[in-house]
């Protein structure tokens, strides 16, 4: 078995876990700091958001030096003695890889654009006209003009992320022999930023086309094939149940998992690619994607599982009750998703149910809400409209400081923060959670737990009950005699329904079941 298989990987927002030095921002001796604490999770592996020198427009992943550690975040040193640290807690390190794209400030493009003689004028993409109408994720069209370039480049997130150009022999060379030194260094698995993009396109408006996979397979041949155990996530807007699987089988020998979208753009208008458009979930509908991907991918792929990370609103803002049923709706949404087969990721403050904000327009940092804000203003759509297209699906909501206790800024820092904290840290805190032993992060440790300690939970079949019903969310697991059932109330009301009811109860929010009733977003696990 691979080593990952019964792992749950935590995330880490270097920028929002722990100030060390006092300036308002996260860093890598705040990280070392908390080790102890993530270890005591029960995870097995550190995600941790890109920490390379950048100028910090996208939050890092603009990266404008891949060797370098930003000293925002701390110097080689305080890497290496964090990587140390992680193995010495027996945790593996997941490093991020930006590599679709770089920084405007990337010594590359800055000779691309002084030098259309130079080498790296060809690492990136560029075009005597707006080649395309396509447009860019963080707004705006995708080709931009640069006077030093006397051309547009191409760029699919903000117009400070030029795309690189894959096709560049060099320029994939240059990006294997830097991802060899990370791991060289000891790191063990890469979470790599919208690689579907790679093969691109652009010229055809083909964002992830079949060079995607020759790229892939080229990558691990020259960096993973004759290492032992490197672990892969590719993020891939573009993954479905059809297509990941050429990715993800083992003997093709390009990726060990995706994560995909479809769960977490469930709410989204479903003919639009806009992200901020609306659309109320259906439960009926999501049930039948988790069903899909499961079955999917059983026997066949693994799946990633997450509902949370820094790009997506707080799952018990979403689906849950955060006002009503704090605890009830969060360890539900938990149990759903840890329950299943995959990796499961957890993002920083998710174990304790951190929650959306609300700030004002000007306390918003992330680059596509501030794009957003000025489209709608130069548009002259109403702030409060826009403000609540923010509170329900802005970045922001998952990039507050982590709530780490009562004290000032939630003691993640002793000064303003770089964003604003959450002003619910005075009851949603790490310490109240751990001395509260039943609490939303005892729920998540044991979920983690028993990840390790059942195969079914790694190794079980998935099958979907109840299929149409519009308010639980039932499932059974097999696996070598073994059976798991699971049964949430995913709503607040009271449920009405026939329990299965054999077998030993493991996990249960309620802690004593009722004879067929299930309590607002009650969650039930049988064991048999
Ligand atoms: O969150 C999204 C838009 O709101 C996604 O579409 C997101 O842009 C997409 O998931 C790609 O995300 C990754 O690459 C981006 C970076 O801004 C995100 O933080 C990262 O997770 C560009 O590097």
């Amino acid at each position: 078995m691979k080593w990952w298989k019964n792992q749950t990987v935590y995330q880490v927002y270097p920028l929002s876990y722990n100030d060390s030095n006092d300036d308002g921002r996260g860093d890598l001796q705040g990280i070392i700091a908390k080790i102890p604490y993530i270890k005591s999770l029960g995870v097995g592996i550190i995600w941790l958001t890109p920490i390379y020198q950048s100028p910090m427009d996208d939050n890092g992943y603009d990266i404008s030096d891949y060797y370098q550690i930003n000293p925002l975040f701390g110097t080689m040193a305080d890497f290496e003695l964090l990587l140390a640290e992680i193995h010495k807690h027996g945790l593996k390190l997941m490093m991020d890889l930006v590599v679709n794209h770089t920084s405007d400030e990337h010594a590359w493009f800055k000779e691309a654009i002084a030098n259309k003689k130079s080498k790296y004028r060809d690492y990136y993409l560029f075009s005597d006209e707006i080649a395309t109408a396509e447009t860019s994720f963080f707004g705006g069209g995708v080709w931009e003009y640069s006077t030093a370039a006397g051309q547009y480049y191409y760029h699919l997130f903000s117009k400070r992320q030029p795309d690189l150009n894959w096709d560049n022999e060099h320029l994939r060379q240059d990006v294997y022999a830097m991802m060899n030194w990370w791991l060289d260094k000891g790191v063990d698995a890469f979470r790599l930023d919208v690689i579907d993009f790679i093969g691109k396109e652009p010229f055809k408006q083909i964002r992830s086309g079949e060079k995607t996979h020759t790229y892939l397979q080229e990558m691990h041949q020259a960096c993973f094939a004759f290492r032992d155990a490197v672990m892969t996530v590719g993020e891939m807007t573009t993954a479905t149940i059809e297509n990941t699987p050429l990715y993800t089988k083992r003997e093709r020998k390009e990726l060990d998992m995706v994560f995909h979208f479809e769960i977490a753009s469930i709410n989204q208008d479903k003919n639009s690619d806009d992200k901020w458009s609306y659309r109320p979930f259906n439960l009926v509908e999501l049930k039948r994607c988790f069903e899909k991907w499961q079955v999917g991918l059983h026997n066949n792929g693994w799946n990633a599982l997450y509902w949370c990370n820094h790009d997506q609103p707080r799952v018990v803002s979403t689906f849950g009750d955060p006002v009503n049923y704090h605890y009830q709706s969060a360890t539900m949404l938990a149990g759903l998703l840890h329950g299943m087969q995959g990796t499961p990721y957890i993002y920083q403050g998710e174990e304790i149910g951190m929650t959306n904000i609300r700030l004002e327009a000007h306390e918003y940092r992330d680059v596509e809400i501030l794009n957003l804000l000025a489209e709608h203003k130069q548009k002259g759509i109403d702030l409060e409209q826009t403000l609540e297209l923010i509170y329900r699906k802005g970045r922001d909501n998952a990039r507050t400081p982590m709530q780490w206790n009562t004290d000032a800024y939630a003691g993640f820092s002793k000064v303003p923060t770089w964003l604003a904290v959450n002003p619910n840290y005075q009851e949603i805190n790490v310490a109240a959670a751990i001395a509260n032993k039943t609490s939303i992060w005892y729920w998540y440790a044991e979920l983690v737990a028993l990840r390790k300690k059942e195969p079914i939970i790694v190794e079980g079949d998935f099958q979907l009950l109840e299929a149409n019903h519009p308010q639980l969310f039932a499932y059974q697991r097999q696996y070598q005699g073994e059976t798991i059932t699971v049964y949430a109330n995913f709503l607040g009301t009271d449920l009405e329904v026939e329990l299965p009811c054999t077998g030993e109860v493991i996990m249960a929010n309620y802690r004593v079941p009722l004879d067929n009733i299930l309590r607002p977003f009650e969650f039930i696990m049988w064991k048999n």
